[in-house]
């Protein structure tokens, strides 16, 4: 089976992309080696916890691979090529994030693995945001265009094993290798800047994003975020040992049941550049772009759950900014609001689920719990289900009552507007922006043109993973209860 041979391969590479990645960021940025060993402690210590365990176990033991990346790009034909250079590796483009909401010049979308089995694999995903041209003045787009168009930001090399995996369905194990070699120097950090002192200093008074953007030969990667168990007790060990963190950790409150996703992050030490200058005097310089994150996962939540999230923080984010020293108090005094225990956020249909099926306890019926259990399972329509639709819904529930499911919610494989507005922001300080009008605003259609594919709906990938557990668990329930 070609296909399949193929998409275990494509899991390999990424899974070797990902620690190259992660070498060659810890060279670059040893701030972010000292993290990944205050992550890696914490995992170990909380691994067993009790509080741990209503995470799903496959989430466990790829922990400490976990990782995402950002980029930023100049144009939509470096977003095209880049989209082919993580299809080698299965990374799709999911979700479609608008950060003019935040006056940023940036939409963005993520390249992340998409079926369950494969995120089981490796979850390596990447951030991609996109420049949005239309919202510089015309001489500064002129200038801005022709200076991206110089740059290759994908080698020769890499681009010819793309081509082949393309052609041929797959790479052998040299070319993929090869590739792995080749591909991880699209994002690695140019020291020498492709423009002059003067361009910078204009891009950078008009926005620092842009003069990140535009200036360098290619998409350095930004920041590589591990993923923490306890992501209070990393803030305050950080803090400890002096590294500057943002203000407060950004997304939901610490809960019982964590949901969506959690993130805090520092700013790096700036780097020497040197610009494009005949006076190799004026030619020193620096810059600042490059920063540490760190990242807590929880429940995915349905677009009811997802409503009620954005719906609590918008009423926390009109009394306070997060700067404020009670952020965190009407933060958890707001989200109490949101319930926490996986039954209630079942009954409320507010996460997905994985259901996983209680053998032991099918032995131990009686013939007449038996006969209820078919009864119930011949109510399901087996061939579609929805479990949120309400009949399948309430017949769930009396399994789950009964013990013989058991609820482990759905890892959040995505990110939050507003949350990376707030990454942004905490490590781009200089310059604002005008913001355009919504006519002329680059939009999602924009950028699936550039993808030449549609952005996958993150909500949609979730629904499907939930019904395929159930639809199994369910199956498995109706030829074990039937056994005898
Ligand atoms: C991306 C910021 C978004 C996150 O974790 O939300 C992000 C960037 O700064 O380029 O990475
Ligand atoms: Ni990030």
């Amino acid at each position: 089976m070609p296909h399949q041979n193929n998409f275990h391969l494509q899991d390999l590479i990424r899974e070797k992309f990902s620690k190259a990645m992660s070498n060659m960021y810890k060279a670059e940025v040893p701030l972010y080696e000292d993290l990944l060993n205050i992550v890696n402690q914490i995992n170990e210590e909380l691994i067993n916890a009790p509080e741990i365990q209503n995470e799903s176990i496959s989430d466990l033991s790829r922990i400490n691979l976990e990782r995402h990346g950002a980029i930023r790009l100049g144009t939509h034909e470096e977003l095209h090529q880049i989209s082919r250079l993580f299809n080698v590796m299965a990374m799709k483009p999911v979700g479609y994030y608008d950060l003019s909401i935040a006056d940023l010049p940036v939409h963005s979308t993520v390249f992340r693995p998409i079926t369950r089995e494969s995120l089981a694999a490796n979850p390596f995903r990447v951030f991609c945001s996109v420049l949005r041209l239309e919202l510089l003045d015309q001489e500064l787009r002129i200038k801005t265009e022709q200076t991206l168009e110089q740059r290759q930001i994908i080698n020769d090399k890499c681009i010819e094993l793309i081509d082949k995996f393309e052609k041929d369905n797959g790479l052998n194990e040299d070319d993929s290798n090869s590739f792995v070699n080749e591909a991880v120097k699209t994002f690695k950090w140019h020291e020498e800047a492709q423009v002059s002192r003067s361009f910078y200093k204009e891009l950078l008074s008009v926005n620092s994003l842009l003069a990140d953007i535009v200036s360098f030969k290619g998409p350095h990667i930004n920041h590589l975020t591990p993923r923490v168990l306890d992501i209070d007790l990393l803030y305050e060990r950080m803090s400890e040992q002096g590294i500057k963190m943002t203000d407060t950790i950004q997304g939901p409150p610490r809960r019982k049941v964590p949901i969506l996703l959690r993130q805090t992050s520092f700013r790096a030490l700036s780097e020497n550049v040197s610009f494009k200058e005949e006076d190799s005097n004026e030619s020193k310089g620096s810059h600042r772009a490059r920063f540490g994150e760190i990242e807590k996962r929880g429940a995915a939540l349905t677009p009811k759950g997802f409503d009620l999230y954005k719906q609590i923080l918008e009423k926390v984010l009109s009394q306070v900014n997060q700067a404020d020293k009670n952020y965190k108090n009407i933060l958890e005094q707001e989200f109490k609001e949101f319930p926490d225990t996986s039954l209630s956020l079942f009954q409320k249909k507010l996460a997905y689920f994985d259901f996983e099926l209680n053998e032991s306890k099918i032995d131990k019926l009686d013939i007449e719990s038996k006969a209820k259990i078919s009864n119930i399972i011949n109510e399901f329509p087996l061939d579609k289900l929805a479990y949120a639709q309400d009949e399948t819904h309430q017949n769930l529930l009396k399994l789950i009552e009964a013990d013989l499911l058991t609820l482990k919610f759905l890892n959040y494989e995505d990110f939050l507007p507003v949350s990376a507005a707030g990454i942004f922001k905490s490590n781009i300080v200089e310059g604002g922006f005008t913001k355009a009008s919504e006519q002329t605003l680059s939009s999602k259609e924009d950028l699936e043109q550039s993808l030449s594919q549609s952005i996958y709906d993150p909500l949609k990938l979730y629904e499907e993973e939930s019904n395929k557990s159930l639809l199994k668990a369910l199956k498995n329930l109706d030829k074990l209860s039937n056994n005898d």
